[in-house]
Parts: C-alpha cells; sequence; structure tokens
C-alpha cells in the first residue's frame, strides 16, 4: 500500500519529506492537513499537534527527521544518508541545523509574519511586523548563511558531493523564503546562493515550486 503523508506543502518539514519521496521515485499519497485546522482526531495520530505524519500500511511515524529516516532504511536505494560515519554525521547534524536552527528564524520571524499571519487575518503585514522580518534577515540569518556556506564550501552538495537529506533539508526552508521574497545574498554568500539556485532547478523541488508559488507566494503585497 501506497505512504500516505499528511501534512500542508508549505510546511518546510512536509517538503523535505516530499522532496525525498520525489527523489527516491517513491509514490504516495498526500494529504493536506493544517496543524491549525486539523480533522478530528488529528492528536491521535499526532501526538504534539504537528506536521507532518507519515502512515504506512497502519504503522504511524511522526516528525520529519524520523520519517526521512523510516524511509531510508525501508528503501534503500537511491540512497540519501551517507554509508560512511562523517558523512553520515554531517548529514543528519546539517538537517538539525535547519530543522532546529535556521527554521525558527526564518519561519517564526520571516515567513510566519510576512505570509501565514497575513493569510490568516486575510490583510498585509503592517509596518512592525516587515520591519521585524527585515531585521532576522538583515541580523539572523547571515550568521546562519556563513556557516552554511563554510560547510557547502566549492562542493556541489553538502556531504560528500552528493545528494543527501542535508541539501533537501536546507533548500526546503529557502522555498519559503523565496515565497516570502527573501533570497541569499549572492555577493556575501555566492556558494551558498548557487547552490540554492541548482536544487530550486531540479525536477524533484521545481515540480513543488510550481505547485506552491500560485498559492503562497509573496501574497502579503
Ligand atoms: N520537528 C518537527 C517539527 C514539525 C513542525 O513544527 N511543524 C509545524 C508546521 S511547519 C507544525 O505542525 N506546527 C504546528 C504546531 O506547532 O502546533 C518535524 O521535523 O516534523
Amino acid at each position: 500500500m501506497a505512504y500516505k503523508l499528511l501534512g500542508a506543502n508549505v510546511s518546510p518539514f512536509v517538503r523535505k519529506v516530499r522532496i525525498q519521496l520525489a527523489e527516491k521515485g517513491i509514490a504516495y499519497e498526500h494529504e493536506p492537513v493544517s496543524p491549525f485546522a486539523p480533522p478530528p482526531g488529528w492528536r491521535d495520530l499526532s501526538p504534539l499537534g504537528k506536521i507532518p505524519v507519515l502512515v504506512d500500511d497502519g504503522k504511524v511515524i511522526n516528525d520529519s527527521s524520523v520519517i526521512s529516516q523510516y524511509i531510508e532504511r525501508k528503501n534503500p536505494a537511491t540512497p540519501l544518508l551517507p554509508k560512511d560515519d562523517d558523512g553520515y554525521i554531517q548529514a543528519l547534524w546539517l538537517e538539525e541545523f535547519m530543522d532546529g536552527g535556521f527554521v525558527p528564524i526564518a519561519g517564526g520571524k520571516v515567513f510566519l509574519p510576512l505570509i501565514v499571519m497575513p493569510m490568516m487575518k486575510k490583510q498585509p503585514p503592517d509596518e512592525a511586523a516587515r520591519a521585524g522580518a527585515a531585521k532576522a534577515v538583515a541580523e539572523d540569518l547571515p550568521p546562519l548563511w556563513a556557516y552554511l556556506e563554510a560547510q557547502l564550501g566549492d562542493r556541489q552538495f553538502f556531504v560528500n558531493d552528493s545528494l543527501s537529506l542535508a541539501d533537501i533539508a536546507v533548500t526546503s526552508m529557502h522555498v519559503n523564503l523565496r515565497h516570502a521574497g527573501v533570497g541569499v545574498d549572492a555577493t556575501a554568500f555566492p556558494r551558498l546562493a548557487a547552490f540554492i539556485e541548482r536544487m530550486f532547478a531540479r525536477p524533484s523541488i521545481k515540480a513543488l515550486l510550481d505547485e506552491e508559488t500560485p498559492m503562497w507566494a509573496m501574497k502579503q503585497a
């Protein structure tokens, strides 16, 4: 039976899993559950009320990182976690750097006030929201971008120079930033900026950008 992935397409955590599934060529069913207006009984599936949730033949799996590792374990073809210890650790660390460090800032301080709150309130972001987001882009994100730029170095991909969950996690949140009209400063971080553009052009990611952009891009304007 096909996997069923529950969670709205705009979530960077849902998108991470969708990109992984596409890269591995795994078909799945997608139900775009919003954690803010969930279906009845949602907490039975998601004890923390969060998305994504993966259902595999009755088995319920929570948390995008747990889901991703489960998918890798069950589908070893086209591996997205390196086999060597150093590469494995680095891929999982960069995924956590994004999920636990970058997403709370880029999501909470930029995407939420510029896109999500205006959508919910049905009015454009006010001056305070715009100023807060601009401050986060100017002050909070550059140190994180600098770290990513250094970790990437001159390679095409973050770990062992082949696609891994690290690349997918880094790219996924930058899709949200793109929706909010924010890009990596190519003058300050040229290798990271070029990496993001390369990743956005991959079929697995371009398909999601094309699907999401009409719904989410710059809705605050
Ligand atoms: N560590 C979790 C984070 C998931 C998460 O925070 N999802 C957000 C949407 S992007 C959510 O469901 N928020 C609703 C809430 O926290 O109540 C994962 O990787 O799946």
